[in-house]
């Protein structure tokens, strides 16, 4: 390690210190009893550390005027901090002897805490891990999101069905967060706009809202990994601006005086649990407007406390990236901020919107990429509706018109709002045509988003969409979760292989040395052996862990095709009781996804899942060559102990629709091969792990747009396939679910009838080839280790602070702490 921070304390220090917050913070005195008042003790002994440096970060980025990128997300799934932070600040084993010498274990301590999920998937864990690179890094940074009362909802099965429970995160409080009320920020809505005449002739527009909502930030501290920096997440909450209406109290409406503080609060209370489609909701619209506005205000506050009226600076000092669409609304903000309350000219502050906002696409399915009605826009933000519609006026008359006159389709296509019964906001195009950078996740995502989502934006702004693929950070994604594998890499290599991920490449000269291959190996085995545990406790399945621990883990979707794998699971388990003595390898497999609330097929595919689980797992005929379990609940806290003991990684969406996809890296890293598709990131993993490595099996983009050209038709599969046939067919009976057959048609249905609209037909017989080399791969255990090592030893590229690298240099021209000339 070139430059390791000092310790910031001895194990005496903090125990000392983790007494004093029971005795005097908490007033425990009988610990043994009580483990999580040692967790909030710990939390707040971290907490004096963490502060110290978030102050000194604070005070280096206003002497030297740094400039910042702010993150406007919707969503972060932080799961669990204290681990984090504990490994970031070089404190683990400090913390871990401190607590042993109370009496506990540093893990249960740790199991005590509650997973921070304020997002749904892969988009608000990429947020996530962007933080914590953005921190260990030394950047500037500001991420901002919204305070949720509840995060995602917990999943439990009832008789194989997904049954939601809220999220009751912060219930007894987080020990991490401080309220800042001195940086508190007023967001006015509804109401209209007077247009007055000026002396000049022009008009002053100025807008009465009909409510006040209060944003009262909350910020977690981002703790660096073996940096100097802690940066902020700042979280808006909403209440009520005047939290009482005295004058309704008194004239008796007490109730009417409580409903307006209702009504401010439910903005923040809950995140919409949709991953991929979009909700259409006015509570949805206005929780994306508070939190830009709240935002905004709080980036321009921030400048001024620097830069005073001034702002010509304001550009050098701030960059915002817009997490997907969802934030959008923050460009109408700032327009609208510097047109009405700074008297900046229209195109002053459009030349300024377009200096600052950078844009990240996360998809390219239709029914993701969000539209708001412009009656709601009405309604709702009047004003901004305006500004929006001066820009689509500019961008049509002044761009789309120089490049294709007369063009009126092009003008239809190409436009901000889109006409019809509904005229629509089209979010994405303000986006495209307001930002100065576009990118997609991954290098195919965003090829796909140049030739078939944006091809004329592509046309008319040459250089301003590209690619930033993904990354994870190997902070929590290796060195926190997999402590074994992690003191086996220190021992091979020399660098901080967490903070330079291409490192670890050194690792792959020893992929045939017979040592390092056990080790490896064994490290993997003594992870499957604790997962086996967790599944025993949480599913009540025994499973062996000389089985091949096959995983899934990702949000359930269609596109995803966790029906494709479970068609396979059907096929190797009527392979099986045909022949008790087919040739191979037990697997595990292992599913955690959670489906959206509403999605009626999703919720589908998790009961089918289930319930063949339930007959597969107590069959004895098959000698328990196969298992299957859906563990409950998955999120980050879960992750963390599956993707450790994973064998292989299941990646297998369809080809085209799966932007990058992030698990497929964590697993890779962890020693999990991938079986996969030429989708996403897996492509990128392909290119570095190279083809003796991976499983890539099934069509590729082009072939999926040929089966579309030439008229798909599912069923050409099921007739000349006598095992999809015969396993769709099963779906139909009561094998899995007695006393009630076609309980799981809705699948073969939609397959069949329904148009099979992912091609998993025409995948299946690719994907179960693959299968069966991948279970000959196993088999030859020299073979397997080899191509484990490989993986982790070739995932240098897939770290976060590699993204972020590429968003400083092409997009956000950051210099960090300590590197100015
Ligand atoms: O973002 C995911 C992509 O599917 C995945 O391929 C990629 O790796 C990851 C990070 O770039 N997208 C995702 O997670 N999206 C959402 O969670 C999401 C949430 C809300 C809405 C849409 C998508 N929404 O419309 O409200």
């Amino acid at each position: 390690m070139a430059t390791a921070i000092k310790k910031p304390l001895t194990t005496a220090q903090f125990k000392k210190k983790v007494l004093q917050h029971l005795n005097f913070t908490s007033s425990q005195d009988d610990l043994a009893q009580n483990p999580t008042a040692v967790l909030k003790a710990v939390c707040l002994t971290v907490n004096e550390v963490v502060y110290e440096k978030l102050t000194e970060t604070n005070k280096y980025h206003k002497e030297h005027k740094s400039r910042s990128i702010n993150y406007l997300s919707l969503e972060y799934l932080m799961g669990r901090m204290l681990s984090n932070n504990l490994h970031n600040l070089d404190l683990f084993d400090v913390a871990q002897k401190a607590v042993a010498s109370l009496g506990f274990e540093i893990e249960d301590i740790f199991e005590e805490g509650h997973d921070l999920a304020l997002g749904n998937g892969g988009l608000g864990r990429l947020a996530a891990c962007f933080l914590d690179s953005l921190a260990t890094m030394d950047f500037n940074a500001v991420g901002y999101g919204i305070h949720y009362e509840h995060g995602l909802f917990k999943q439990q099965f009832h008789q194989g069905r997904q049954i939601e429970t809220p999220d009751e995160w912060r219930e007894y409080g987080n020990p991490w967060e401080v309220c800042r009320p001195e940086a508190v920020q007023y967001i006015p809505l509804f109401g209209h706009v007077e247009s007055i005449a000026n002396n000049d002739g022009s008009v002053k527009k100025v807008w009465h809202s009909g409510q006040t909502i209060k944003g009262v930030p909350w910020d977690v501290p981002i703790v660096g990994y073996n940096s100097k920096t802690v940066n902020v997440l700042r979280l808006w909450e909403s209440r009520a601006s005047s939290h009482f209406d005295w004058d309704q109290f008194n004239s008796g409406a007490y109730q009417d005086a409580h409903s307006a503080q209702n009504h401010a609060e439910t903005i923040s209370k809950v995140l919409y649990p949709n991953d991929e489609t979009d909700a259409g909701k006015e509570l949805r619209f206005i929780q994306q407007y508070f939190f830009c506005a709240c935002s905004i205000k709080d980036i321009i506050k921030r400048y001024q406390e620097q830069f005073g009226d001034d702002w010509s600076q304001f550009s050098k000092q701030v960059v915002i990236q817009l997490n997907d669409t969802h934030p959008t609304i923050a460009i109408l903000e700032l327009m609208r901020t510097l047109i009405d309350e700074y008297d900046f000219a229209w195109n002053d502050a459009f030349a300024m919107c377009r200096e600052i906002f950078a844009y990240t696409n996360h998809t390219l399915l239709p029914e993701a990429l969000e539209k708001w009605s412009v009656a709601l826009f009405d309604r709702v933000l009047p004003r901004h509706l305006e500004i929006l519609f001066s820009i689509n006026e500019f961008f049509l008359n002044e761009e789309v018109a120089k490049l294709w006159p007369n063009d009126h389709q092009m003008r239809g296509r190409l436009s901000i709002i889109e006409e019809g019964p509904e005229k629509m906001v089209r979010m994405a195009h303000l986006c495209v045509v307001t930002s100065f950078k576009v990118n997609g996740v991954a290098q195919i995502h965003s090829d796909l988003v140049k030739s078939d989502l944006f091809p004329e934006f592509n046309q008319l702004y040459p250089n301003k969409l590209t690619n930033v693929t993904n990354g994870v950070t190997p902070r929590r994604w290796l060195k926190a979760c997999n402590p074994e594998l992690s003191k086996l890499l220190d021992s091979k290599v020399k660098t901080d292989w967490a903070k330079n991920l291409s490192s670890l490449s050194t690792v792959a000269k020893f992929a045939d040395d017979e040592k390092f291959q056990q080790e490896f190996m064994s490290i993997k085995h003594n992870n499957k052996v604790k997962l086996a545990e967790e599944i025993l406790a949480s599913t009540g399945v025994v499973v062996s862990p000389d089985a091949i621990f096959d995983v899934q883990i990702k949000r359930l979707h269609e596109y995803k095709r966790q029906h494709l794998s479970f068609l396979h699971i059907l096929a190797l388990y009527r392979r099986l009781l045909a022949d008790p003595d087919y040739d191979m390898h037990p697997r595990v497999y292992i599913f955690g996804a959670k489906a959206a609330p509403g999605y009626y097929l999703a919720k589908e595919i998790i009961y089918a899942i289930n319930k063949v689980a339930d007959k597969i797992n107590n069959d004895d005929r098959i000698n328990g060559k196969l298992k299957v379990v859906f563990m409950p609940n998955y999120r980050v806290t879960l992750a963390e102990k599956i993707i450790p003991a994973a064998d292989v990684s299941e990646q297998i969406s369809t080809a085209g629709k799966e932007a990058s996809g992030t698990g497929n890296m964590k697993l890779a890293l962890n020693g999990a091969v991938t079986i996969g598709t030429l989708d996403g990131a897996n492509v990128e993993i392909a290119e570095e792990v190279g083809d003796d490595n991976i499983f890539i099996f099934g069509n590729t983009v082009d072939d999926i747009k040929a089966l579309a050209a030439n008229g798909y038709n599912p069923y050409d599969y099921y007739n000349n396939d006598e095992e999809i046939k015969a396993c769709l067919d099963w779906l139909h009976t009561d094998y899995f679910t007695p006393g009630k057959p076609g309980e799981l048609s809705a699948i073969a249905h939609s397959l069949l009838d329904g148009g099979d609209p992912y091609r998993l037909l025409a995948d299946f017989a690719d994907y179960a080839k693959a299968n069966t080399a991948l279970d000959q791969a196993y088999k030859d255990k020299t073979r397997w280790a080899r191509m484990a090592i490989i993986n982790t030893a070739k995932m240098g590229k897939f770290t976060s602070d590699r993204s972020i690298q590429d968003y400083v240099d092409n997009i956000w021209k950051l210099t960090p702490m300590n590197s100015k000339n």
